[in-house]
């Protein structure tokens, strides 16, 4: 599988399993979002142009994704995060005391003001570390990075949401609780 075909592939998986799987004819479990890998391997086949795509394939981009997006238990597949409105409830946990969000220039004096907000997915995605929070904020101009203090985020009503490989998410974040790095 060439990088570029590799690369529409996982576009493809995100965009099913993360915002519009019926357009797909793909049926997720409402609590964890996944689906069998056998059925989202038959929704991918039945696209047009990829017909071509095997199960090792989907494999193959699972493991090689640099952030970790998909994983597969038990021949189930699920997006970690990323989703769109109403798709995967998480349990809540205990997050470590600072947490990081990248952002670009352009959206900071809106969060400054408001907080960070889901905008068009379920949650806020924060991470334990600055790459994951690098690799976000690079997409759309001038990366900025935040620091968010979760204990005084928790006391404002804030809950946190563990997504797994050092993924966090929340509702909402208090401009309060954000300071630039
Ligand atoms: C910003 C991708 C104005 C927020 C990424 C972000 C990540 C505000 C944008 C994952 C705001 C939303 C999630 C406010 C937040 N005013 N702008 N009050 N509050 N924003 O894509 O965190 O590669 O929905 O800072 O890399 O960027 O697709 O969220 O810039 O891992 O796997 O509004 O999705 O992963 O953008 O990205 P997004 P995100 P994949």
């Amino acid at each position: 599988l060439d990088q570029h075909k590799e690369k529409s592939l996982s576009k493809l998986i995100s965009k099913m399993l993360r915002h519009t799987p019926k357009a797909f004819g793909l049926a997720l479990d409402p609590e964890d979002g996944s689906c069998t890998l056998d059925a989202l391997l038959a929704s991918i086949q039945a696209q047009p142009r990829w017909g071509w795509v095997t199960k090792e394939h989907i494999e193959l981009v699972v493991r090689q994704s640099d952030k970790q997006r998909f994983e597969i238990i038990d021949a189930r597949i699920r997006a970690r995060y990323g989703h769109s409105h109403d798709r995967v409830s998480y349990a809540p946990a205990d997050p470590p005391a600072i947490l990081y969000h990248g952002t670009n220039k352009n959206a900071l004096p809106s969060i400054l003001l408001e907080g960070l907000k889901p905008m068009g997915r379920q949650y806020v995605h924060l991470s334990e570390g600055t790459h994951f929070a690098t690799l976000a904020g690079s997409r759309r101009g001038e990366l900025v990075i935040l620091e968010v203090d979760t204990d005084s985020a928790r006391q404002a009503g804030v809950t946190f949401y563990y997504a797994g490989n050092e993924v966090w998410l929340a509702d909402h974040v208090p401009a309060a609780s954000c300071a630039m790095m």
